[in-house]
C-alpha cells in the first residue's frame, strides 16, 4: 500500500453520565480520529489518551503533536506499508504507545478494507458474540451506586466493575453483594490509588470473593503487586502496568498478577495486544478486553480482540448507550448481555457522517 495522507480529527461527546475514578470525573469524551489514506482504501484510528494525563501519561494533544511531528513522517519513510510494518518503523519514536496504536489501528483498517478481511478473523478470533461488563464509577452515595448497579444488571451486564479508592472501597463492595448477591460476578479497580502500606486494608476485601482487584498500585511497582499479591486470597490484575508483552512476561514471572486487562491503545496496538494474549496464554494466565471510553470504531476493534480464546474472562466492552446518547456508529447493543463482533471487512463498522460532522471540532489533513 502506498500513503496518501492522514486526516486528524478532534471529536468532543458528552458521557450520557459523568464517570467518576480515582483520578478525576469525565463528563465528555475528547477523542482523537485518524482516517488513514491509502492509494488502495482508507482506514480509521482511534487514539483513546484522554485529553488530561491522568490516567497515564499521555493526552490527546500531545499524541497529535506526536503523530503529526513524528510519526507519520516515520510512516511515509519507510519502505512498505502494511500493518505489521507499522511498529517497526515507528521504534525509533520512543514511547506514545496510544498514539501509535491509533496509527496502526488505520493502516490495519485500510489493509484489511482493501483486501476484504474482517479484523477478528485477522486476530485469531473464535466467538461470533463476547460476553460483557461494565465498569461503573466512583458515586456521591451507595444508593446511588445500588440505582446504578441494579440498572446495569437489569441490562443484562454479566460482570460488574466498582471504581474504587481509599474512602470508598469495602463499603461499596458490602453493599453490592448484599443487595445482589454472591454470584454476582463482581470486580474492584483502583487506577493505582493505594500503596502497598495498604495491604491490611485491602485484606479486607478478600470476604467478598471478587473475580480480581485491578491495578492496586502504582504503574511501575511491579515488585509492590508481587508483594500484596502474597498478602491477600483475591487476584491480583494488572492495567497500566502492563505496556507490552515483555512486561506481561515479566509481571507473570514476578507473580505481580495473576489476571492482564488488555488494552490496545496502552500497548502500541491490536498487534501487541494479540502478542500480550499469547504470552498469557501460554502461562495460564486469563485476560479480558479493557476499555476507554471508545467510540464505535474502537468499540469494534476492542469486541473482535475479546473474541480470542484467551479472552476467559468479560470486558470493558459496553454497549454504546453505557457512554453516549449518539455513538458515531451504528450502535452496539446488548443482546443477552453479548455484543455481537462485527464480521465485515476491517472494523466492520463505518462513522456515520451526519453525527461524526455533528461532534467534529477540527480537522487537520497531512498531506504526503
Ligand atoms: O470503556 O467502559 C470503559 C471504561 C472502562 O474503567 C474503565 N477504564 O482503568 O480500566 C480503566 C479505565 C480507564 C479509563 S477511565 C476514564
Ligand atoms: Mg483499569
Amino acid at each position: 500500500m502506498k500513503l496518501t495522507g492522514v486526516e486528524l480529527r478532534w471529536v468532543r461527546m458528552p458521557l450520557v453520565t459523568p464517570f467518576r475514578t480515582s483520578f478525576g470525573t469525565q463528563t465528555a469524551r475528547e477523542v482523537l480520529l485518524l482516517r488513514v489514506v491509502t492509494g488502495d482504501a482508507e482506514g480509521w484510528g482511534e487514539c483513546v489518551a484522554m485529553s488530561e494525563p491522568r490516567y497515564s501519561s499521555e493526552y490527546v494533544d500531545a499524541a497529535a503533536d506526536a503523530i503529526t511531528h513524528f510519526l507519520v513522517p516515520a510512516l511515509a519513510a519507510a519502505r512498505r506499508l502494511d500493518a505489521n510494518s507499522v511498529a517497526p518503523a515507528l521504534a525509533p519514536v520512543r514511547g506514545h504507545r496510544m498514539a501509535k496504536a491509533a496509527l496502526e489501528m488505520g493502516v490495519l483498517d485500510a489493509e484489511l478494507r482493501a483486501e476484504g478481511r474482517p479484523l477478528a478473523r485477522e486476530l485469531g478470533a473464535v466467538r461470533e458474540r463476547v460476553p460483557c461488563g461494565v465498569s461503573v464509577g466512583i458515586m456521591d452515595s451507595i444508593g446511588e451506586l445500588l440505582d446504578t448497579v441494579g440498572g446495569y444488571l437489569d441490562a443484562g451486564y454479566v460482570r460488574i466493575k466498582l471504581k474504587i479508592e481509599p474512602g470508598w472501597d469495602v463499603e461499596p463492595v458490602r453493599a453490592v453483594r448484599e443487595r445482589f448477591g454472591d454470584d454476582v460476578l463482581l470486580q474492584v479497580d483502583a487506577n493505582t490509588a493505594y500503596t502497598v502500606a495498604d495491604a491490611r486494608h485491602l485484606a479486607r476485601l478478600d470476604p467478598f470473593g471478587l473475580l480480581l482487584i485491578e491495578q492496586p498500585l502504582d504503574e511501575e511497582d511491579l515488585l509492590g503487586h508481587a508483594e500484596l499479591a502474597t498478602r491477600l486470597t483475591t487476584p491480583l490484575c494488572l492495567d497500566e502496568s502492563i505496556t507490552s508483552a515483555r512486561a506481561a512476561a515479566d509481571a507473570i514471572r514476578l507473580g505481580a498478577c495473576r489476571n492482564v486487562n488488555i488494552k490496545p491503545g496502552r500497548v502500541g496496538g491490536y498487534l501487541e495486544a494479540r502478542r500480550i494474549h499469547d504470552v498469557c496464554a501460554a502461562h495460564g494466565v486469563p485476560v479480558w478486553c479493557g476499555g476507554m471510553l471508545e467510540t464505535g470504531l474502537g468499540r469494534a476493534a476492542n469486541v473482535a480482540l475479546a473474541a480470542l480464546p484467551g479472552f476467559l474472562l468479560p470486558g470493558d466492552t459496553s454497549a454504546s448507550g453505557r457512554y453516549y446518547r449518539a455513538d458515531i456508529t451504528a450502535p452496539f447493543v446488548l443482546e443477552d448481555g453479548h455484543l455481537p463482533v462485527p464480521t465485515g471487512p476491517g472494523l466492520g463498522v463505518e462513522p456515520l457522517p451526519d453525527v461524526l460532522e455533528s461532534v467534529t471540532v477540527r480537522t487537520e489533513w497531512l498531506s504526503l
